[in-house]
């Protein structure tokens, strides 16, 4: 008999580990993921492929998903009366709680659709989420309330749009998974306290990019690539989705290292993904699992935010691998 994800919450509130607002916070969450997972699911049958025609602050082309999945989101917990606001991927600045909702004391961040270039070739797609708390002192949140480092979130997430649909959550005490039951619509506990082997045999990199690397990538790279032969002593396989949601997803399910890092191609940007809402909510799963989450340098939690959409070099998932690369960066 598999637990539904409310009686999981209620468990949580009982034995005060989360109160009221975070319980029904993360109800919300669960139930506009259902949302987007129809949306997700109907694709072009519902006229939600290809592009919106508008760019985001990132000066990426929004798809019409990002822009759709973006609203669904905001519109489903602005009324919880648990957020004093809210910040998004694909919205230029932070959006206080509206005034005609009750505020809260905590925070979300979110990447409404992460891997928006697999939505239209049917690969794998999620959300990714963060919830920290509020300042208490201000009376309207600003870009700068939300930013706390990743040590500070309270909880963080992802739901996964694949074969399954799977709600990944940690509210600090490990990590459990929750598969959708597309016929009675219900989150059930599919997995509970979720751990990542220290060794791997299996990496996750964009090698396209392999020649504006810098050196102790390339160096480790090299070493993966070079298998039994090399200084490792061990062949490695390779996997590339895309999509930080089913990388980690996969990482947290069978193990692995996940890198996305600092590249030459634009010197201004200290990697691709973002620190409030990929970075940190995923580096907070990964060592809630036992793994390790650093820039190469330092790790992603400690890293204190600047600006709300500040990029970040990752490298997650086993702890041997993810300290064997960033020794290499101290080198
Ligand atoms: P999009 O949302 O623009 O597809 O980017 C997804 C992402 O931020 C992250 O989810 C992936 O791991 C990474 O970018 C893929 O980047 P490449 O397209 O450069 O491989």
């Amino acid at each position: 008999m598999f637990k539904s994800f409310k009686q999981y919450l209620t468990e949580l509130k009982c034995a005060g580990t989360i109160d009221a607002e975070l319980s029904l916070l993360l109800e919300a969450v669960a139930s506009l993921s259902k949302d987007i997972n129809d949306k997700v699911r109907h694709g072009e049958l519902v006229g939600v492929l290809g592009t919106a025609g508008t760019d985001n602050i990132q000066g990426e082309q929004q798809k019409k998903l990002d822009v759709i999945s973006n609203e669904i989101f905001v519109n489903g917990v602005q009324w919880t009366g648990s957020i004093a606001g809210m910040a998004s991927e694909e919205m230029d600045h932070c959006l206080p709680t509206p005034q005609q909702f009750q505020r809260g004391q905590y925070l979300i961040m979110f990447d409404p659709l992460d891997g928006s270039s697999n939505i239209d070739i049917n690969a794998p797609i999620g959300t990714i989420f963060s919830i920290t708390r509020a300042p208490a002192t201000v009376d309207e949140v600003t870009d700068e309330s939300f930013l706390n480092k990743g040590r500070e979130q309270v909880a963080a997430g992802y739901i996964m749009y694949s074969p399954q649909t799977i709600l990944t959550l940690t509210v600090g005490e490990g990590v459990d998974m929750f598969t959708l039951n597309n016929n009675t619509g219900e989150y059930l506990q599919t997995r509970s306290k979720v751990t990542i082997a220290p060794q791997t045999q299996e990496f996750a990199i964009n090698m396209s990019n392999q020649r504006h690397w810098e050196a102790p990538v390339q160096r480790y790279v090299g070493e993966l690539l070079a298998g039994k032969t090399g200084p490792i002593g061990k062949d490695f396989n390779m996997r590339w989705v895309a999509a930080m949601v089913a990388e980690v997803h996969r990482v947290l399910c069978r193990g692995g290292i996940f890198m996305y890092p600092k590249d030459n191609r634009d010197p201004s940007k200290p990697g691709k993904l973002r620190l409030m809402y990929e970075a940190n909510p995923m580096a907070f799963l990964i060592e809630q699992a036992g793994g390790v989450a650093t820039n190469g340098h330092e790790n992603i939690l400690d890293i204190q935010p600047e600006k709300l959409h500040q990029r970040v070099a990752v490298f997650l998932g086993a702890k041997e691998e993810v300290e064997r690369v960033t020794a290499y960066h101290k080198n």
